[in-house]
């Protein structure tokens, strides 16, 4: 399977990182925007040393109990990154976004790949077939201020899937084509433990759906709540240094698990662990599930 980027066509046989660039006040801040610009290209160089295939640059917090951000805000935090970005390095660049103007802007400014939580419902479906880049359909049930309030399905598994397979109809409706459409079961997205945890134990049944598969696990706190479970961790760990390193283990523990059940390409903050992992498993070929 490959992925049909405008210069160049990503080889899906082994599983890809996709390096997460957060462009968000809390991330990069302190010395102002020019700092905060900076600051997070050269994070995003560090993570294509690292071994990234792909940097997904965003700049409105998609995660739980966050608060929207307006139009302005979000370009004002990811147009800058992106075109220093363009101008350092030929990684293709996604922007994970649900805002057409956001989407669109970030594509000039050399962006090649629109991520999207909200998996394009609210964008111009033709405007980025015309655009010939690939684009993310992300599952989420509700919004993501209150989306952990009471996530319920009856079958979450066919559900997701029936979902994305119905967004990616709608983007081939519109003409971007099967080999420019991921689709992404939204990890934490409006779901339970339970439900993230059937839905990785099932992955096989979104892989099945015949488009590459991206999943995002890194650092979430479905981790916590294993560990926490267990009776293993201090899942009250708030400072996010602390957190992130609480969290390592697990983030490449579940990244090895979707690869082994073929997810093609993995959203990550720690690179260069994810990859020691992945190179790893890929040496011995191991089939261990
Ligand atoms: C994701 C994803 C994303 N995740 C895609 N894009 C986030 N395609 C942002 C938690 O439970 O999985 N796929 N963009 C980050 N969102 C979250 C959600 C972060 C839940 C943390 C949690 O801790």
């Amino acid at each position: 399977m490959e992925l049909l980027f405008p210069q160049a066509c990503l080889d899906l046989s082994h599983t890809r990182i996709m390096g997460v660039l957060n462009v968000t006040p809390d991330s990069f801040s302190d010395g102002g925007l020019y700092a905060a610009h900076a600051a997070a290209v050269q994070r995003a160089l560090a993570m294509v040393a690292e071994g990234a295939d792909i940097i997904d640059v965003g700049g409105e917090s998609t995660r739980p109990g966050a608060e929207a951000v307006s139009v302005a805000e979000e370009l004002d935090r990811v147009i800058g990154v992106i075109e220093s970005l363009r101008r350092a390095s030929d990684v293709p660049i996604s922007v994970d976004t649900s805002k057409p103007e956001v989407m669109r802007a970030a594509l000039s400014a050399g962006a090649s790949m629109v991520n999207d939580v909200c998996a394009l419902e609210h964008a111009d479906l033709g405007e980025l077939a015309r655009a010939k880049v690939p684009v993310c359909l992300m599952h989420m049930q509700g919004e993501p201020r209150t989306m952990q309030q009471q996530p319920r399905y009856n079958d979450v598994v066919a559900e997701v899937r029936d979902y994305l397979l119905a967004r990616a109809a709608a983007c081939r409706d519109a003409g971007i084509p099967a080999e420019r459409i991921v689709i992404d079961p939204g990890f934490g997205f409006g779901k339970t433990l339970e439900h993230n945890i059937a839905l990785l134990r099932n992955l096989e049944r979104i892989v099945d759906c015949g488009y590459p598969v991206l999943v995002g696990l890194s650092r979430k706190s479905m981790i916590a709540a294993l560990m926490a479970n267990a009776g293993l961790a201090d899942a009250a760990a708030v400072e996010p240094a602390t957190q992130a390193r609480e969290r390592l283990g697990g983030s490449v523990t579940l990244a090895l698990y979707a690869a082994a059940k073929g997810a093609h390409i993995v959203r990550v903050h720690d690179v260069r662990e994810t990859l020691e992992a992945l190179t790893i498993r890929q040496a011995l070929d191991i089939d261990f599930l």
